[in-house]
């Protein structure tokens, strides 16, 4: 992986991927630090474990959500409107740490907990319109180590069907930024592990556009 620095000061590693913008700053946040953050978390957030329909079948999500953010920060979802939890103190102070070292703003945070190897999230990209065209996601790691696997995109994949995918194991408090084309070109997801790992929680920081 090469070294580089951009925007602003840091140990932002590149992630090389063609069509893409990704960054990674190993260990953004210490042990002792990621792991208070992530036990707060756990106490203080709105957790939640809604059901999905796929193919006429219900199932509960496999990890639990909380949605945090300014008020006017909607999200629309399966034809419906979600407004966020307000944030808490140790989110508010959170986003703007990261807001600094990803040099963009943020007014909303999605967060997911895996709570066991189990726990998973499928491959998506995050390419909702009302994040923009090229949406600005920053995602901070906390607890357990997870692997993060990139898949290149229907569109890319026609275009280049030589692309594998690439897999990251995001440790606690690892920051990771993706930008640019990313999401039109590239999807992502956790798959669950049949390893013993414990709790992660994971904060997606987002730009909701009205
Ligand atoms: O848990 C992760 O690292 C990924 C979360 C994610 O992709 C999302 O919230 O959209
Ligand atoms: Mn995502």
């Amino acid at each position: 992986m090469r070294q580089t620095r951009f925007n602003t000061s840091g140990a932002w590693q590149r992630i090389d991927l063609p069509k893409a913008d990704i960054q990674l700053w190993h260990h953004w946040l210490d042990d002792g630090e990621a792991e208070a953050i992530c036990a707060d978390l756990m106490q203080t957030l709105d957790w939640q474990q809604p059901s999905l329909t796929i193919a006429g079948r219900t199932h509960k999500i496999p990890r639990l959500k909380a949605w945090h953010g300014d008020p006017a920060a909607h999200y629309r979802y399966s034809g419906q409107s979600f407004s966020p939890s307000p944030w808490t103190d140790t989110l508010r102070q959170l986003k703007a740490r990261v807001e600094e070292a990803c040099a963009a703003q943020f007014n909303s945070v999605l967060a997911n907990w895996y709570r066991s190897g189990q726990d998973s999230m499928g491959f998506h990209a995050d390419n909702e319109r009302e994040l923009g065209v090229e949406p600005v996601i920053a995602s901070l790691s906390l607890g357990a180590t997870r692997r993060f696997v990139f898949q290149p995109s229907g569109e890319l994949k026609a275009q280049a069907n030589y692309l594998k995918s690439l897999g990251l194991e995001l440790e606690s408090g690892d920051l990771l930024l993706m930008r640019g084309s990313t999401q039109r070109y590239w999807k992502h997801g956790i798959p669950k592990t049949q390893k013993l790992v414990g709790d992660r929680i994971n904060l997606t920081f987002r730009y909701i556009f009205r």
